[in-house]
């Protein structure tokens, strides 16, 4: 990987994203490239450039100083940067082909540069306009089979574990979590952001004492448990997919936290995609929701008994605990993203892009239905099946 010659941070255009890919070497001084601005998340620039003659492609990926979806008053630390490329290559080791290569990063300008994944969708975007990817869950239940298991205690020797825990420290990013999923939404916080015509469910859940017992400990959960390099933000935004290709981007928020919650985030967001739907464009949602749980519990299970530093791994039982614990966390967990994007503040295209405004709410308050039952019978529930009954039963 191409390292940048320091320079202090500015914030790169359309004009100087292209001179920095020459400096980079990454294309010949004469090549005819052009770059757009293609960033559509919540906090950073993405420059697209692209050879117009070979038409070959890279991505600048840039962190702005403050987060874009709020504005220069909530300044944020630009060391997401190297977080995220550093988390792109560990990842890369083990889940080879499933997240885009890093050509170069630089620290100082806070950008990553890495391949081009133009030719791939948003899965979000993708879904909402019904498009399928058949292998989106084998792809992202493997993904997670693989990063979480092989940065955990189970497959690296403990000093080397530890290392990694405090290199991918990260706690300006994990704020923003403990803030917008475990926090904000459960109580009357200025960020929260949702409609008039869902006030009686919000002050429901501000008022529901055993709700927020339960959110409580998944956040202590979230706080203290360092068992594997998470992704830290594994939405349906966060992967590029068409039906033959899946690709995981943006883990500017990675650090060492509980397995679950990437598992829970991605489910959470599989189930606000599945009660946007109706009859056999619902089930297909339902099926990814299955076979990830499915995919990643095969392969964990798998690894688990080949692992080189347990030495309980074959104590019988012991890999059923550790998967029952990680099924249940990741019930909690995609609870708190029902609800922090229905009534927090970075909501979803998926039911915000509702135009219907009676079926737009009644959607919601399905997303926060299923949020609290995820939370609260999260430890009760006993299989990824019992959770699709759960959902048919809320979307009657
Ligand atoms: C201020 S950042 C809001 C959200 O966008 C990111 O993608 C994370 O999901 C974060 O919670
Ligand atoms: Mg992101």
């Amino acid at each position: 990987m191409a390292v940048v010659t320091t320079k202090q941070y500015e914030s790169l255009t359309e004009e100087t994203a292209i001179s920095l890919a020459k400096e980079l070497s990454l294309f010949s001084n004469e090549a005819p490239l052009v770059c757009k601005e293609i960033g559509d998340g919540n906090l950073n620039y993405v420059f697209h450039i692209t050879d117009q003659v070979s038409k070959r492609g890279i991505i600048i990926k840039q962190a702005l100083p403050y987060a874009k979806v709020v504005g220069e008053s909530w300044p944020l630390t630009l060391k997401r940067a190297k977080i995220e490329a550093t988390a792109l290559q560990k990842h890369g080791e083990y889940a080879v082909g499933l997240v885009p290569k890093v050509y170069a990063a630089d620290e100082d300008l806070a950008i990553t540069v890495m391949e081009d994944l133009s030719h791939l969708q948003i899965v979000r975007e993708g879904l909402i306009k019904g498009e399928s990817y058949p292998k989106l869950s084998t792809d992202i239940g493997e993904y997670l089979a693989l990063t979480l298991f092989n940065t955990s205690d189970f497959a690296l020797h403990p000093f080397e574990k530890k290392a990694l825990v405090v290199e991918f420290s990260n706690p300006e990013l994990c704020k923003i979590t403990e803030d917008l999923i475990f926090t904000d939404p459960f109580f009357d916080h200025e960020t929260n952001d949702f409609e008039p015509a869902l006030q009686a469910e919000v002050e429901a859940i501000w008022n529901n004492h055993l709700l927020k017992l339960e959110v409580a400990k998944l956040k202590r959960s979230f706080l203290t448990e360092a068992e594997a390099l998470l992704h830290g933000d594994l939405h349906t935004g966060s992967i590029f997919a068409s039906e033959e290709e899946t690709k995981v981007i943006d883990p500017e928020f990675a650090f060492y936290g509980p397995i679950g919650f990437d598992i829970g985030l991605f489910l959470g967001n599989l189930i606000v995609q599945s009660i946007t739907r109706e009859g056999e464009q619902r089930e297909v949602i339902n099926d990814h929701i299955q076979n990830t749980w499915l995919i990643f519990s095969t392969k964990f299970s798998d690894f688990l008994k080949q692992s080189e530093f347990d030495s309980f791994k074959d104590i019988e039982g012991y890999d059923a605990f550790v998967l029952e614990k990680i099924f249940h966390d990741s019930l909690g967990f995609a609870g708190c993203e029902l609800i922090r994007r229905t009534i927090g503040l970075a909501h979803v295209k998926d039911l915000d892009s509702i135009v219907n405004q009676e079926q737009r709410i009644l959607l919601k308050k399905q997303t926060l239905n299923a949020g609290e039952l995820l939370i609260v019978r999260r430890n009760q529930i006993d299989s990824i099946d019992a959770v699709i009954e759960l959902l048919g039963e809320i979307q009657q």
